[in-house]
């Protein structure tokens, strides 16, 4: 038990997580954006992502918490401790969604951080440093730009801004332009610098993943985040006539797609099941029936949890493409090489610690998604703690979890919260 932190107030904790207010903030969160099937549509820089954050923003000032936010749109909600020139312990995730998204990927994070900061206040828990519960921008903004975390990865490495700033999605539009388009409108605070120290991060999240709910534990203490890949195939034939172009002169760029797609499958092929390869974009143009595919780009989603692998089997993309062009050009570009990061030392201890005292069923296990803590991990100490969801599914409307795994997530984060800020 850290010097400061007394045992009662770890008594007087327990119990400060309302369970009515933490679902009821769910709800208000999940009605912006919401989907007729129950999901959320909420894109990084949308008008429902601006709802989200003035939303966020608005509890915070109802509870007289500081906010701050940096030149990316990062959000920053804080209670003061006793020492308050000490850097804060941080804990949050995205509010933002992937396209029909669930009601939990992110928010759950954001919201448990929340009602973690009102717990411990209720329970008028003095800490030594100051606790903030954070939005970070753009997580889910690879559905459109290719790289996602980009808030988290702009605040732990400031130089990466230009190279950010100039992706552009299908509409032709840059990060740049989105990100100009979500502040011009922004509720204003408190300004927060790019780095600003950081002295543990906790996040927590759903699975996303099928461990906890099979094994029937209410929490897990994540070890790592497996490595990531992202490749974009762009293949080049010539559009022609569906009746009068004869096969030995096509250069159809379908087939050449299907062609290399089959070949990476077999390439990627993994009997023990640990490799994670996905093409879940296809563009095929022109796209109409009676027309030869002139060209199709596509994109391919790689994570592996061995650093080895992920390069040895990710440098094999261009060389398959390359192989099976047939008669058409091809161009891999990748968008991005993010190697695993381990979770170790004083966040994962602190959970544990939590997680024992409040006698919460638990394991240890990695993360298959990718996650902002990935990032804020280059800054600070950082750790994750999972709660199950519904088999597992994620990046799906249907995605959902427990209310008493939310409650017992938030009350884990609470307490080891107020352990790490009086470290
Ligand atoms: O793809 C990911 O892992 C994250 O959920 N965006
Ligand atoms: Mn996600
Ligand atoms: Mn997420």
């Amino acid at each position: 038990m850290p010097s400061n932190a007394n045992s009662n107030s770890f008594d007087t904790l327990a119990g400060h997580v309302d369970q009515d207010r933490l679902w009821q903030r769910h709800l208000d969160m999940a009605r912006i954006g919401a989907t007729p099937r129950g999901g959320v549509h909420r894109l990084p820089f949308s008008k429902e992502d601006l709802e989200s954050r003035e939303l966020f923003l608005s509890w915070a000032n109802t509870r007289g918490f500081i906010s701050t936010m940096d030149d990316f749109g990062n959000i920053f909600v804080r209670r003061e401790g006793t020492e308050n020139d000490l850097a804060p312990v941080v804990s949050g995730s995205h509010s933002d969604t992937q396209p029909n998204g669930g009601q939990f990927d992110g928010i759950y994070g954001v919201l448990a951080a929340f009602e973690a900061l009102e717990a411990i206040d209720d329970a008028g828990i003095v800490t030594k440093r100051p606790i903030e519960a954070v939005i970070w921008t753009a997580e889910e903004a690879d559905a459109q730009f290719g790289v996602g975390c980009l808030g988290s990865q702009v605040y732990a490495n400031p130089d990466k801004l230009p190279k950010l700033m100039d992706l552009r999605n299908n509409q032709n539009i840059t990060v740049r332009q989105s990100l100009a388009g979500l502040l011009k409108d922004h509720p204003r605070v408190g300004h927060r610098g790019f780095r600003s120290p950081i002295a543990y991060y906790v996040e927590a999240h759903i699975e996303q993943g099928p461990e906890l709910e099979a094994r029937g534990k209410t929490i897990g203490i994540v070890t790592a985040i497996q490595g990531h890949r992202s490749f974009k195939v762009h293949v080049v034939g010539e559009a022609g006539h569906a009746g009068a172009t004869p096969e030995r002169l096509r250069k159809d760029a379908l087939v050449a797609a299907m062609e290399i797609f089959s070949e990476l499958r077999k390439a990627f092929h993994d009997p023990r099941d640990i490799v994670r390869f996905t093409v879940g974009e296809m563009d095929v143009v022109p796209s109409a029936m009676a027309v030869v595919p002139g060209s199709v780009t596509f994109t391919i989603d790689f994570r592996h949890p061995d650093p080895d692998a992920l390069r040895s089997l990710g440098d094999q993309i261009a060389i398959v493409a390359r192989q099976k062009a047939g008669r058409c050009e091809v161009t891999v570009s990748e968008l991005r090489h993010t190697s695993p990061v381990a979770f170790t030392g004083a966040v994962p201890d602190a959970i544990l610690k939590a997680v024992e005292s409040l006698d919460y069923s638990h394991m240890f296990l990695p993360s298959g998604a990718g996650h902002d803590a990935r990032y804020i991990a280059e800054l600070a100490p950082a750790g994750m703690i999972f709660i199950p969801c519904w088999r597992g599914i994620s990046h799906n409307e249907s995605e959902s979890a427990e209310l008493r795994d939310m409650v017992a997530g938030a009350n884990v984060l609470a307490n080891t919260l107020v352990q790490l800020a009086n470290l």
